[in-house]
């Protein structure tokens, strides 16, 4: 682990944070750029266990951990995200509605497994688990997912909702079957948040030598690809036998004790470079919008202002359509994204950039009777949120209007320092 390095991504974070909360227009940005100073100085790992459901995720986790804690079976079984960090052996139940209860280990799996809490109906956010395993030492949290794919829509949502809080992943998948478009979805999504992929492939204790070759170099080409990397890791498992386990088990270790806070630093450089473009936007967009006319300010204003009213409605319909769908809202609301920034460059001649993790519609809305969620509300909320920061940004305009042109070429004059100085730390966080 070297200090220096982790030092300076967090100074530069911190200096960042420091240029940030001088502007009334990135204040967004600095809450954000403020919560990865507080995970770089905490140095907490996250490592998620994630993949297509039966792929042996639980199986795989209670092998690492030398503790068959977790249940598994031949069903969908995992319901809700399971975390474990090390302590004394310990279990709590998260409820959504913001309760806590301790529970013993034996009354684990009426919260977790799908069985016995169907669609989560019990409205759990997650179970959290302590043990004394030597895995979880040095501040390490192990997280179990429900499988993503299975007829239980929710724990997909639980899953995908998940990967944003990992550092790490070890992405599941396994020999009886091959990688399908399920699992390319879910990948493309994970590799947008994680900083560290470990390919494990299970249940190689179903099959001979030969056949596991060719599926390894099957996942091997297919996986480099879809990864953009010459080569991936790839561990043979079989978590039932406890085969393979082992190696995986060193190599994240290893990855913890010698890179971890390489692992961290890059999570927040891939999260700092996406703060650092929207502040970028937000100050661009502001210069361009001080340099213009009153009269064409005005008019462009105007026109900004219908286009969100136009964005609004258009939202509402749709989610008329898809209340409790939340990966079809997601992508409307990248659509909104894209529209809003082709907007914006067609009135302002700028680039607009949204960051990709700012809104998470997985865990929102009330569960009905049947467990599925209204999802309209936190949609909407999600709209306006959008379509507020490009507001805000423009009616600060409003606010130095009586200013002399003196006034207002030292504003400019100040914001391309900023600028400059932006552009600089995301070359800087691209290297
Ligand atoms: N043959 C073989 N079976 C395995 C292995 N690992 C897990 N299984 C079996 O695969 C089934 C699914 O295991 P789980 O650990 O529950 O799978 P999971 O990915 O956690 O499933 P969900 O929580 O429903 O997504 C169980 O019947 C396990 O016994 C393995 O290495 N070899
Ligand atoms: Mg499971």
């Amino acid at each position: 682990m070297s200090d220096s390095v982790s030092n300076s991504i967090l100074d530069t974070i911190k200096d960042t944070c420091q240029l940030f909360s001088k502007y009334e227009l990135t204040k967004g940005e600095l809450a954000r750029a403020q919560e990865l100073v507080d995970k770089l100085e905490n140095h907490k790992i996250t490592v998620s266990v994630i993949g297509q459901f039966k792929r042996g995720k639980s199986t795989l986790v209670n092998a690492i951990l030398g503790d068959k804690i977790l249940p598994v079976g031949i069903v969908p079984v995992t319901a809700v995200v399971t975390t474990v960090e090390y302590g004394e052996k310990a279990a709590a139940v998260h409820f959504e509605n913001g309760i806590i209860k301790e529970i013993g280990f034996d009354q684990m799996s009426s919260y977790i497994n799908e069985q016995e809490n169907q669609d989560n109906r019990l409205g759990v956010s997650e179970v959290r688990l302590y043990c004394p395993s030597d895995f979880l030492k040095g501040g390490l949290t192990f997280v179990d997912t429900p499988g993503v794919g299975s007829v239980h829509q929710k724990n997909s949502d639980a899953a995908y909702s998940y990967v944003k809080e990992s550092d790490a992943v070890i992405f599941m998948l396994s020999v009886d079957s091959p990688i399908n478009q399920i699992e390319i979805d879910f990948l493309e999504n994970a590799k947008e948040y994680a900083a560290k992929f470990y390919f494990a492939v299970n249940k190689i204790d179903s099959i001979d030598k030969s056949d596991l070759d060719d599926y390894l170099s099957y996942c091997r080409n297919l996986l480099s690809k879809l990864m953009g990397v010459d080569d991936v890791m790839l561990f043979p498992v079989s978590a039932k036998n406890n085969t393979g386990v082992e190696e995986l088990k060193e190599a994240i270790v290893r990855d913890c004790q010698t890179t971890v806070q390489e692992i961290i630093e890059e999570s927040a450089k891939l999260k700092m470079r996406d703060i650092v473009a929207s502040a970028l936007s937000q100050i661009v967009l502001y210069r361009t919008a001080l340099g213009m006319t009153h009269a064409e300010f005005d008019k462009t204003f105007e026109e900004m202002d219908g286009f969100f009213g136009e964005i609004k409605k258009e939202a509402a319909e749709f989610a008329e359509n898809f209340p409790s769908n939340p990966r079809m809202l997601e992508a409307h609301m990248n659509d909104i994204k894209n529209q809003l920034s082709a907007k914006v460059s067609e009135l302002f001649g700028i680039e607009y950039h949204y960051t990709i993790s700012d809104v998470d519609f997985f865990r929102g809305g009330k569960a009905a009777e049947d467990g599925s969620r209204d999802l309209r509300e936190s949609f909407a909320a999600a709209v306006d949120s959008v379509c507020s920061d490009l507001k805000d940004t423009l009616m600060a305009i409003f606010m130095h209007r009586e200013e002399n042109t003196y006034k207002v070429a030292r504003r400019i004059n100040d914001l391309n320092r900023l600028v400059r100085k932006l552009v600089q730390l995301r070359s800087q966080l691209a290297e």
